[in-house]
């Protein structure tokens, strides 16, 4: 759309990934932060939101449905409605936004489209979706071969026929343009030069330039301020304007209190918009301060450093939630799933910041004297051939089959499953089909506590002494397990170093050196054949751990460690048992 709306130069539109422009939504290939921007289509001036569709970034979608009249709802031609697709649409629904499907990817080889467009048909009727929504206008397209059809045969052509349906279909904004001014306040910004920007829909009135305003935030509290500037969306960025009415999306600079929900009104008609709803996290850790003996490789260190990001943080990322714990070094931080918090963590640790972090719990509820936990929705797609396995370890974790189809040559699976089983489940699920299953969840709902999920079947190596890894060290450990470290690198005294063959932890050495009366051998080093180490991400660690252990993060480095570093502090500490989940 952006290419053949014939308004972008052509250096603005290199390369994929023209609107996922942080670098790390860059590196994994996923969209993060909703994006505005705004192309001119035969005189009319489409406001294109770009959201994120992985449901842990659902608070994204949340809040940004508060700006859009219609919603274009991707659809790969292959894969079909995935769980995130359900998600988007029930909370257009819920919004009260019909949604256009544009059934994408049809360049695929193994497209199929007709069938996609079924199944779509079934996902609406199965969320309950009333008849005016069922007469869902759709179309094909090839986002990137830049064409969209109303046959699904058709395999050239231009954009113009989905842009086309977009000016047919998408009714122009609900607004009163005759009231005083008032907007929800549904992004935040922040610029170096002006501070805090508020982004929105105007929903009635306008706004000028040095207009006063009143704010109007949480809980009731009003306070007056001044716009010092009216910004639109204009193609990929913004440009000043004296004044913008009802329907417009704006960015106000000049409002340094505001946050997102906030509505900013007429001073003399002070009325807040509904706040937006954001549904409950459903799981969360405790980030303290990283007290490894190896601190000191990042710039932000202290509690206090990692409490005023996280408040920061809140402004914005409006699915968080921030506690204090009681030793008040350390902060419980909840939010929507492994990779919403996983990412905040990532973001500060390029940021400079070093952090501990605790295994990902999930957040239980107390209903009527029951306890509740969350449930996902969970989709696997696998070659027909390897559904055995995955049978086997998603029932293990407690899922439960609910459809089953065939696609091609895969298996398409459905699941329900209590979201603690999900923790740790794409690795073994990877490596049981040898990187073949591809996995999709999104919360479902809370139900009653299901009972127990086996825990990490094996143990780990434990250092019992602080220096450099060695070889010699390594070759001898590593026949008993997979090693997470490789010569050369430190390690410290309660750090793990390797999983272990067996189920219980064990204390090595991994800086032993070679005995003397061994040297003579010389040249024997040359027979030691490493294996490569485990390198483990950021998910990958926080999906290993127990409870006794914890992440140790740092803009360098991700290690894993005992949280009590002695033998004899851990065996002390283990003597009280824990319930593993904490309960709200
Ligand atoms: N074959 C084919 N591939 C496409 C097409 N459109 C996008 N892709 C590929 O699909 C992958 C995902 O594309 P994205 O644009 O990141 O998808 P997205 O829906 O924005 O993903 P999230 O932002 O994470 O929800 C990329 O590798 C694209 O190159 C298409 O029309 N045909
Ligand atoms: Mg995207």
């Amino acid at each position: 759309m952006l290419r053949q709306s014939g308004q972008f130069r052509e250096s603005q539109l290199q390369g994929e990934r023209i609107l996922d422009s942080n670098d790390l939504e860059r590196e994994r290939g996923i969209t993060i932060l909703a994006k505005n921007i705004a192309i001119l289509y035969e005189g009319v001036k489409i406001n294109l939101i770009d959201t994120p569709g992985h449901a842990d970034f659902g608070g994204e979608v949340e809040r940004t449905l508060q700006m859009a009249d219609s919603a274009l709802v991707l659809v790969d031609a292959f894969e079909g409605p995935m769980p995130q697709t359900k998600f988007v649409l029930r909370k257009a629904f819920a919004n009260h936004i019909r949604p256009i499907v544009v059934i994408n990817k049809i360049d695929r080889p193994d497209a199929r489209p007709l069938e996609v467009l079924n199944e779509i048909f079934d996902t609406f009727v199965e969320l309950g979706a009333d008849e005016l929504a069922l007469d869902f206008p759709y179309i094909f397209a090839s986002g990137r071969a830049g064409f969209a059809s109303h046959d699904s045969q058709t395999r050239e052509g231009n954009i113009r026929p989905l842009l086309d349906l977009i000016l047919e279909k998408v009714p122009g904004p609900e607004v009163e343009l005759n009231a005083p001014f008032r907007m929800l306040c549904t992004t935040l910004d922040f610029s170096e030069f002006v501070g805090r920007i508020a982004i929105g829909r105007i929903a009635s009135g306008s706004v000028r330039r040095a207009q006063k305003v009143a704010l109007l935030l949480d809980e009731g509290k009003v306070i007056s301020d001044t716009v010092e500037k009216v910004m639109t969306f204009d193609k990929l960025g913004r440009v000043e304007v004296e004044e913008a009415s009802a329907g417009d999306i704006v960015a106000l600079v000049g409002l340094e209190e505001v946050s997102i929900g906030d509505t900013i009104a007429d001073p003399e008609h002070p009325n807040p918009l509904p706040r937006i709803a954001v549904d409950e996290p459903t799981i969360s850790m405790i980030f303290g301060v990283n007290n490894s003996p190896l601190v000191g490789e990042g710039k932000y260190l202290t509690s206090r450093h990692i409490y005023d990001r996280l408040i920061r943080e809140l402004r914005s990322n409006v699915a968080l939630r921030i506690e204090p714990t009681e030793d008040g070094e350390a902060y419980e931080v909840s939010g929507r799933g492994l990779l919403h918090l996983s990412v905040l963590i990532e973001t500060m640790r390029r940021e400079g910041f070093e952090l501990s972090v605790g295994k990902p719990q999930v957040i239980l509820k107390r209903i009527d004297g029951q306890v509740y936990e969350p449930y996902e929705e969970l989709v696997v797609d696998v070659p027909q051939g390897l559904m055995g396995p995955v049978m086997e370890l998603v029932g293990q974790r407690r899922g439960e089959l609910g459809k089953m189809e065939v696609k091609g040559e895969y298996a398409h699976l459905e699941f329900v499953i209590p979201a603690r089983g999900l923790l740790g489940l794409r690795t073994r699920l990877l490596s049981a089909t040898q990187g073949e299953a591809m996995m999709h969840h999104v919360f479902q709902d809370y139900q009653p506590f299901k009972g127990d999920i086996p825990r990490r079947l094996n143990g780990v190596m434990v250092s019992m002494a602080s220096g450099q890894v060695n070889s010699f060290a390594l070759d001898n450990l590593q026949q008993r397990g997979t090693m997470f470290v490789k010569p050369g690198d430190p390690v410290y005294e309660g750090m793990i170093v390797a999983e272990n063959a067996r189920d219980e932890d064990m204390s090595v050495n991994p800086i032993k050196e070679k005995k003397l009366t061994n040297m003579r051998a010389s040249g024997s080093d040359k027979n030691i054949l490493l294996k490569p180490p485990r390198l483990l991400t950021l998910e990958l660690a926080l999906e290993y751990i127990e409870d006794d252990e914890m992440v140790e993060v740092t803009p360098s480095s991700i290690r894993l460690r005992k949280k009590h570093l002695t033998e004899e502090a851990r065996r002390r500490a283990s003597g009280k048992g824990k319930f593993a989940t904490t309960v709200s």
